[in-house]
């Protein structure tokens, strides 16, 4: 059996580890299976309250492989909301692929949202629009994504097709929810700084919309586990030099903060729409 003393440490099997989380997720929560998986970003933290009754909440850094939040602004809760009869898994908890904890850490809480019994995913995100249209505020549904990191998720020679990789299906249950709602590119790249004009010009002539620093490697770890997945972008702030001024964080967090109660509306009432379709 795995034991953790090092809550940090992601030394054993991948999924092995995304197991044994899962099993203190069943234990702690009581609840044995989530049919759904919610990942939340800058400015969706608030869905969870509307989603439905919130029936656990567990500190992430006492769940074997994940850890406290690094930045301002973002979670470290991983809460079990009651839809009806069926159970949403809240992941406030990202590993960026900035934080230099391996790769294994990004995937992680994808991973454990696979062995918690869930077949959906939704990935939402904080990050810059490189469209002059979608002003702050703007959600934007992914439709593909472009990862200039340089790494993936996945080890050795694990062939896994990303076609379709961002559920055609599940962009449509979205739309019937908010028929105004946009799609597009997303680009990550590895920050933590933000582009520079040039690289987010680059970025638009290799068919980018949106531009971050997470999603697209959880996506495919995401793939690899079995989840369909939903991708969901908030537009914080234009991507660098799309508008005249520069980028500030607390612009960034601001933005995302005057969003977040029509965001939490939306998001709460596409899942609950996504769980109505769900068959096991
Ligand atoms: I919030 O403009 C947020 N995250 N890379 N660029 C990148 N990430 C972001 C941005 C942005 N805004």
């Amino acid at each position: 059996m795995t034991r953790m003393s090092d809550n940090d440490a992601l030394t054993g099997d991948p999924m092995e580890m995304a197991a044994l989380a899962a099993r203190t997720i069943a234990d702690r929560s009581g609840i044995a299976r989530h049919q759904i998986a919610l990942v939340l970003g800058s400015g969706w933290g608030g869905a969870a309250a509307e989603l439905g009754e919130t029936v656990s909440v567990l500190p992430a850094a006492e769940v074997p492989g994940f850890s406290a939040p690094a930045v301002v602004g973002h979670g470290g809760t991983i809460s079990s909301i009651a839809v009806g009869d069926r159970h949403a898994l809240v992941l406030g908890a990202r590993t960026h692929f900035y934080e230099d904890r391996g790769v294994r850490a990004v995937a992680h809480a994808v991973r454990t949202a696979a062995a918690c019994g869930a077949t959906v995913v939704v990935l939402t995100n904080g990050c810059g629009g490189l469209r002059p249209e979608w002003t702050p505020g703007t959600p934007v549904l992914i439709s593909d994504h472009i990862n200039l990191t340089g790494a993936s998720p996945l080890e050795g020679a694990t062939f896994v097709d990303l076609t379709d990789l961002y559920s055609a299906r599940l962009r449509a249950l979205a739309r019937e929810v908010d028929p105004t709602l946009d799609e597009g590119v997303y680009v990550q790249f590895r920050g933590p700084h933000y582009e520079t004009p040039a690289e987010v010009q680059m970025a638009r002539r290799m068919g980018g919309d949106l531009v971050g620093m997470s999603t697209a490697l959880e996506a495919i770890a995401a793939r690899h586990a079995g989840l369909e997945i939903l991708g969901m972008s908030l537009v914080t702030n234009p991507a660098a030099g799309i508008s005249p001024n520069p980028l500030s964080h607390g612009e960034v967090l601001q933005a995302g903060r005057d969003a977040e109660g029509r965001l939490s509306t939306l998001l709460a009432t596409i899942t609950r729409r996504i769980l109505e379709s769900w068959e096991p």
